[in-house]
């Protein structure tokens, strides 16, 4: 009697804390949308915006694509799925997108440099899973010769890793233990692509090396590889360690993990620089797609679609 007692006392205490919390977050919406000036808007507008805020968009830009919208559409009500669908189009139109390089890289006559595509990021981002994503779509897709050169020797076991994957996976590696290293690796041989791996360390000592490392190789892309499960105020910060880089396309993982893309999408838009691929999970290379094969902006609004994966596909 008393445990039942004490139960439904404890399950009422949790209901009303969720209840406060909630009665917050309203409060929140409702100033936020003052200060971001949503709050005027026909009530449709004012659900799309809290619909974007509560899949992670960051405010201010949920508020530009609600206002953008209001103001395309002259003002006039539209209803939640017309709204949905101006939304996407309104995010999709802001992103910038990769032509992908892969199917258009050709066979290189003897002596001729690679295609250099280089990841760079911050640690556990899945710039190694990457690489052996793109080394083998290449491969396997393309009929490419590929070369994997990894310039992480830092952590314990990486250089063994490679080795043992890219025997697994007939790719040929090269490891770069010092700066110098790079371009020998990269020449000499007959290779159509070259794929890239850094450490993912970015204290003063190892953003110099980095630098010195993309001096050597002069990759044709350099992608920053992010994880989309990071936060918005992350994303930007990561982002704007990596800038100095010359890094030409922003390239996401882990969207099978992502609660939501909204700190993704907003995060393009601060950084300014276009979609590169996006990994939807650990399967080589399966999950892998170039930003153009995606609707980002629909992913972002309505949430990822399940992917069907091939039961024999291999994970690292
Ligand atoms: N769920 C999921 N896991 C991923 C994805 N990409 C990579 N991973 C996993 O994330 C972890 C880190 O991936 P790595 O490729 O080693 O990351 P990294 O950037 O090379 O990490 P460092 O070398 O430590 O800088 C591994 O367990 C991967 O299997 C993805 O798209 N989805
Ligand atoms: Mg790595």
């Amino acid at each position: 009697m008393i445990d039942q007692f004490n139960n439904t006392a404890l399950y009422s205490t949790a209901i009303e804390s969720r209840l406060a919390r909630i009665e917050e977050l309203v409060g929140d919406l409702h100033d936020w949308m003052r200060s971001e000036q949503v709050s005027s808007l026909p009530n449709s507008y004012r659900k799309l915006f809290s619909h974007l805020v509560s899949n992670d968009f960051e405010r201010r830009y949920a508020a530009q694509i609600t206002r953008s919208i209001f103001q395309a559409k002259g003002g006039r009500d539209l209803s939640q799925e017309e709204l949905q669908l101006a939304a996407i189009a309104e995010i999709n139109a802001g992103i910038r997108t990769m032509e992908e390089a892969l199917p258009r890289i050709r066979r290189r006559e003897h002596g001729e440099r690679p295609y250099i595509i280089a990841l760079v990021g911050s640690s556990g981002a899945g710039k190694t899973t990457m690489m052996y994503k793109l080394a083998v779509r290449a491969l396997l897709s393309q009929g490419l010769r590929v070369k994997i050169i990894s310039c992480d020797t830092y952590k314990i076991g990486s250089v063994e890793g490679v080795q043992t994957i890219a025997d697994i996976l007939k790719v040929p590696v090269g490891i770069a233990f010092e700066t110098n290293e790079v371009e020998s690796l990269i020449e000499g041989s007959d290779i159509d692509l070259v794929v890239i791996d850094t450490a993912g360390r970015s204290d003063r000592g190892a953003r110099k090396e980095l630098e010195d490392f993309m001096t050597a190789a002069s990759p044709n892309e350099i992608h920053l590889v992010l994880s989309s499960t990071m936060s918005s105020r992350a994303i930007q910060d990561t982002a704007a360690l990596f800038l100095g880089e010359k890094i030409d396309y922003i390239t996401f993982t882990k969207l099978d993990e992502a609660p939501s893309l909204g700190p993704m999408i907003s995060s393009l838009s601060w950084i300014g620089l276009p979609l590169g691929y996006l990994a939807t999970g650990t399967i080589i290379p399966d999950d892998l797609l170039s930003s153009r094969e995606v609707n980002a902006g629909a992913w972002a609004v309505e949430g990822l679609p399940n992917v069907e994966h091939n039961p024999e596909a291999s994970h690292v």
